[in-house]
């Protein structure tokens, strides 16, 4: 199997950011050489950062499915359709974070009252609504694809800045905390180009995907899995998900990464 997984609020707890509660699921996932794929709203700068306080070397998505980063080890030879950016192969589904920053500007004269957004905040500010420390707000804001929106109104006008958002050709994927104004890219679109990759360049017959997320962001990663996994989450309800294509369906009992190592030890025989 292949694991992808959210990471704020389903391997991270969505308060503290800490994988503490996951750490013996991650190492038995390790032992036995199943890959843990980071697919994220976060930016290269935060996963890199993580990824070297979990011991993890391998591919990611960030965010929101905007790019695939592979360690150039990874695979014999580079995929299609990738940039080389030692030491990573970089597959991109995003044009720049400057036309979604100022798609947030077009719709300040209407809307501006009720939002903000990080090219507009400073990193005390970032630091101060995410709970993330200066210097991780720091990594948060160096982001290339897309721009998260801090709302502040009432759910009737976060109805209307969505479709005006949509309107001037942003994509909207809801996280735990921001609204995304992104590309046409989601997380489940770059899980299967990267799992399609695995199983062409590994010469697999077939690879059996599971997948984890809490929020709105993740819906189309966990549709597009043959094992998706709902985490918990102590702010909202399971988002809505189309279980047309999905083999199995785990919700999970436990919070965050409690959640994601349950699911996990359920799912996969260990022995
Ligand atoms: C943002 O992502 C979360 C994930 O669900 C959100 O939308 O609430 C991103 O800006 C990410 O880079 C950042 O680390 C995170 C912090 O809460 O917020
Ligand atoms: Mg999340
Ligand atoms: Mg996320």
């Amino acid at each position: 199997p292949m694991v992808f997984t959210d990471l704020d609020g389903t391997l991270l707890d969505h308060h503290n950011y800490s994988f503490a509660a996951a750490e013996p699921t991650l190492e038995k996932l390790k032992a036995h050489q199943i890959p843990v794929i980071a697919t994220t709203s976060k930016t290269v700068q935060e996963v890199t950062h993580l990824y070297e306080a979990m011991a993890i070397n391998g591919p990611f998505i960030v965010e929101n499915g905007a790019a695939v980063y592979i360690p150039t080890s990874l695979f014999t030879k580079q995929p299609d359709n990738c940039e080389s950016q030692p030491p990573f192969w970089v597959k991109t589904f995003s044009s720049p974070r400057s036309n979604y920053i100022a798609i947030a500007e077009q719709l300040k004269p209407e809307f501006g009252q009720y939002f903000t957004h990080f090219a507009a905040m400073s990193i005390e500010e970032i630091a101060k609504v995410t709970g993330l420390s200066l210097a991780d707000a720091q990594l948060a804001n160096q982001r290339q694809y897309g721009e998260p929106v801090l709302w502040r109104g009432g759910e009737n006008e976060k109805h209307a800045f969505i479709n005006a958002a949509q309107a001037l050709g942003a994509n909207i994927l809801l996280g735990g905390r921001f609204i995304h104004l992104c590309d046409a890219c989601d997380k489940g679109k770059a899980m299967n180009w990267l799992a399609g990759e695995y199983q062409h360049q590994l010469q697999l017959a077939n690879v059996n995907v599971i997948a984890l997320g809490d929020s709105g962001n993740d819906t189309a990663m966990l549709e597009a899995a043959d094992i998706a996994v709902q985490i918990k989450s102590p702010t909202h309800t399971y988002p809505p998900l189309n279980t047309s294509k999905i083999n199995f369906i785990y919700q999970t009992q436990g919070y965050g990464p409690i959640g994601w190592s349950e699911a996990l030890n359920f799912i996969i025989d260990f022995s």
